[in-house]
């Protein structure tokens, strides 16, 4: 990990931020993408290694591609692309969601994710390597009610991640996906939009993962052989077994 560039999209909180915190500590370079330049300062101030912040939201393609292209020598060879930017917004059937939350959805959690991909891959396509390591979900293998749009952002990741490996084959890039089930961060705040007794219920009786769980497999997996790669990793929590089968003790 020493002396490699991490490009981590959704750092400033979450899985991201702990991405960060665990690949710094084993020497990465890191930079650290958002839209809250404030709390990317703030996780840059505790790290120990050498890191470049890109404030820009992942679903603006143009700003994608002008902070990309506008990054400093020493980081613009990006070696590991971290995926991780991304949300949910409502759980409401089609007929009744709201239609700015599939936008919100679509825009980072599948266009974000391809633009950023993209804007990303020239050095790696040169250098013949690299890894893209796409967090997907596992609402990308299962789907469950309410979740229809949401399951179909991560779907098209869990696709686009497959479709990628398989361009990228001949370069020798690697390519894979973390899908994690249930994960104690903003995640389910952002999805009932700030309704905390709500986003509290759904972790109710059960042990979920935390970011540093989820931080800890992201690590492995990149820093596993360069002829080994962890292709697609589903990380569940113990007590999840699907997203409809949670073992929850009575309180
Ligand atoms: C987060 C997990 O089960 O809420 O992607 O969709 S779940």
């Amino acid at each position: 990990m020493r002396e490699k560039v991490v490009m981590i999209t959704g750092a400033s909180s979450g899985i991201g931020w702990a991405a960060a915190q665990k690949m710094a500590e084993q020497g990465a370079q890191l930079i650290l993408c958002g839209r809250r330049e404030d709390r990317l300062k703030e996780l840059q101030s505790q790290l120990d290694t050498p890191s470049h912040i890109l404030v820009f939201d992942v679903g603006d393609k143009q700003a994608v591609f002008e902070k990309v292209n506008s990054l400093p020598d020493a980081f613009s060879s990006v070696d590991v692309l971290i995926n991780n930017a991304g949300n949910a917004h409502g759980l409401s059937p089609v007929h009744e969601a709201d239609i700015e939350d599939w936008d919100a959805m679509i825009d980072s959690n599948v266009k974000g994710l391809m633009y950023v991909t993209k804007a990303v891959l020239p050095p790696m396509v040169q250098k013949k390597q690299g890894h893209i390591l796409n967090i997907g979900s596992i609402a990308a293998k299962e789907v469950y009610p309410n979740g229809s749009v949401y399951c179909s952002s991560k779907y098209a990741v869990d696709a686009f991640t497959k479709g990628l490996r398989i361009d990228l084959n001949p370069m020798g890039i690697k390519v894979s996906a973390i899908h994690p089930g249930m994960v104690n961060t903003e995640f389910s705040q952002v999805r009932f939009k700030g309704d905390k007794n709500r986003a509290d219920g759904v972790y109710k009786g059960l042990q979920p993962l935390v970011a540093e769980d989820v931080a800890h497999v992201i690590c492995y997996m990149i820093q596993a052989p360069l002829h080994v790669n962890l292709a697609d990793v589903l990380l569940l929590p113990n007590a999840q077994a699907s997203t409809y089968v949670a073992h929850r003790k009575p309180s």
